[in-house]
C-alpha cells in the first residue's frame, strides 16, 4: 500500500470515529453540569475518566470490562490485582479507582452493578449507589469530565429503560447536590439504548 493510500485510509477512519463519538442531542444543563449523550466505544473517550461495568472480583470480564482492559492494557489489571490484594472485592453499588493505562482517560472507575434478580432484591437502589459511588470518586480524583457506561443492562441483566431511569435520575441529583463534575457523558453502546437516553433526555 502507498504511503499516500495510507494517510487517507486513515483520514477516513478517524472522521468516521469522530462522527461515531460525536454527541448526538444537544446538551443538557444540571446546574453546572453538562449531560451529554454519545454512542460509541467508551473507551475512546477524551474524558478525564472513563466508568467500568465491573465485577466484585475486579480482575477483568467480558462487555465493557473487557474492553476496557483490552484498551488499557495491563497496568489497569496489576493496580486492580493491588486493590484485590488490600480491599478483597467490590461489593455491588461500590466502586474503586485505577489509572486509565493505555486510553485517552486519566482514570478507569470500576463501579460494580447489580445483578438483575427480578427487582426486589434492592437492585434499583445499588444500581443508584453505583452511580453515585463512581460520581464521588471522580470528584475524589479531580476529574472534571466523566463517562459512563449502562452500568448492569448487559451480562447483569437490568432492564434498560429502569436502568436509564435510574442513572439519569442518579446524576442529576448528585449534580445539583455538588455543582460538579463539569460533564458527564452517557456513553451507550446499541441503538436501543442510545433511543431510550435520547427520549429521557429530550424529555422536558
Ligand atoms: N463501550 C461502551 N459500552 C459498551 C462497550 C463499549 N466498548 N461494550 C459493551 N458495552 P456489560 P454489566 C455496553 O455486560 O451488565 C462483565 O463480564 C453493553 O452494550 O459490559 O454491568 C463484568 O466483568 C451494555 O449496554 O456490564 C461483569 O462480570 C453495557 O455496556 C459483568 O460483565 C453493560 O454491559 C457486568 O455486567
Amino acid at each position: 500500500m502507498s504511503p499516500s493510500s495510507c494517510a487517507s485510509r486513515a483520514g477516513r477512519s478517524s472522521a468516521a470515529e469522530a462522527a461515531e463519538q460525536a454527541p448526538s442531542v444537544p446538551e443538557i444543563a444540571v446546574g453546572r453540569t453538562r449531560l451529554l449523550l454519545v454512542q460509541g466505544d467508551i473507551t475512546l473517550q477524551d474524558a478525564d475518566a472513563i466508568v467500568n461495568a465491573a465485577n466484585p472480583g475486579l480482575l477483568g470480564g467480558g462487555g465493557v470490562d473487557g474492553a476496557i482492559h483490552r484498551a488499557g492494557g495491563p497496568a489497569i489489571l496489576e493496580e486492580c490485582r493491588a486493590i484485590v490484594a488490600r480491599i478483597g472485592s467490590c461489593p455491588a453499588g461500590q466502586a474503586v479507582v485505577t489509572g486509565g493505562g493505555l486510553m485517552r482517560a486519566r482514570h478507569v472507575i470500576h463501579a460494580v452493578g447489580p445483578v438483575w434478580r427480578g427487582g426486589d432484591r434492592g437492585e434499583d437502589g445499588l444500581l443508584r449507589d453505583a452511580y453515585r459511588s463512581s460520581l464521588s470518586l471522580a470528584l475524589s480524583v479531580g476529574a472534571g469530565s466523566l463517562a459512563f457506561p449502562c452500568i448492569s443492562t448487559g451480562a447483569y441483566g437490568f432492564p434498560a429503560g429502569r436502568a436509564a431511569r435510574i442513572a439519569l435520575e442518579a446524576v442529576r441529583e448528585f449534580a445539583r447536590e455538588h455543582g460538579r463534575p463539569d460533564e458527564v457523558r452517557f456513553v451507550t453502546f446499541g441503538p436501543e439504548d442510545h433511543r431510550i437516553y435520547a427520549r429521557l433526555l429530550e424529555a422536558p
